[in-house]
């Protein structure tokens, strides 16, 4: 019943060239109707992944936004610039945001009530540190990162995310949480939806990101509470992309 979602974040890393490749590949290979796709480019590059992906179903993403509509904030990006170009989802509290541009939890609720106010879904990302769960406190930290955005939200915006689970020791590290420790996670999150609302737990899609890649992929989409894929490193690579995509659909 939750359609799983497979999301290419590129983060600072791409080409112009790179973006017409995955356009033809998905033109070529096309998508099972079982499994949706969203590729995530740096913002300069959204106007060229617009042309290229759409003829294919797949979705554009955006990395982050800026949390006001407009005005005097250099460099950055708002919600509707990023609706303006046909994106559906944007990634808000990934780790790199917190962790190198001290987004904190009140930076990552603006962001979430921004992108719900542009129409976009948010991507809500959440982990823990390696001191984090060596110590223990990897539940404790993870449901904080979801309480402080979803104890402010209404009905209907909890309805209106999706969340991604990225242990911090496994991005980009080559490390990659088991399907077993994964999937524990997962079902800590949707057990605390569940105190929200037994139908939100029961629809929200919870993605697991973290060094996921072709030969990992299978096993945890196979994971009950992971409803799809947050990928960073792999989506750079057409055919392990592919492969990711369709080992969900
Ligand atoms: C982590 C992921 C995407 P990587 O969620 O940000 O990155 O797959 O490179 O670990």
């Amino acid at each position: 019943m939750r359609m799983p979602l497979i999301a290419g974040n590129w983060k600072m890393n791409g080409t112009l060239a790179l973006i017409e490749r995955f356009g033809q590949a998905f033109a070529e290979t096309g998508l099972a109707p079982s499994v949706e796709v969203a590729l995530m480019p740096p913002a300069p590059y959204l106007a060229a992944a617009q042309d290229a992906l759409g003829a294919t179903p797949v979705m554009l993403g955006a990395q982050t936004l800026n949390p006001e509509p407009s005005g005097a904030h250099t460099g950055e990006v708002s919600g509707a610039m990023l609706a303006e170009f046909g994106v559906r989802y944007v990634l808000v509290g990934h780790s790199e945001r917190r962790s190198l541009y001290h987004e904190d939890d009140v930076a990552v609720l603006a962001r979430v009530r921004a992108a719900h106010g542009a129409g976009l879904t948010p991507v809500l990302c959440l982990g823990e540190t390696l001191a984090e769960r060596e110590s223990g406190h990897s539940e404790a930290v993870v449901l904080s990162q979801l309480e402080a955005v979803f104890d402010s939200l209404d009905y209907d915006a909890r309805g209106c995310v999706v969340i991604a689970y990225e242990p911090v020791w496994a991005i980009g590290t080559g490390r990659t949480a088991t399907p077993a420790q994964a999937q524990a996670m997962h079902a800590a999150i949707r057990t605390r939806l569940g105190d929200y609302d037994v139908d939100l737990a029961a629809r929200l899609r919870l993605l697991y990101g973290g060094s996921m890649k072709a030969d990992n992929a299978a096993e945890l989409l196979a994971q009950p509470d992971i409803d799809g894929g947050l990928v960073g490193g792999a989506s750079l690579k057409v055919d392990d992309f592919l492969a990711i995509c369709q080992s969900a659909g």
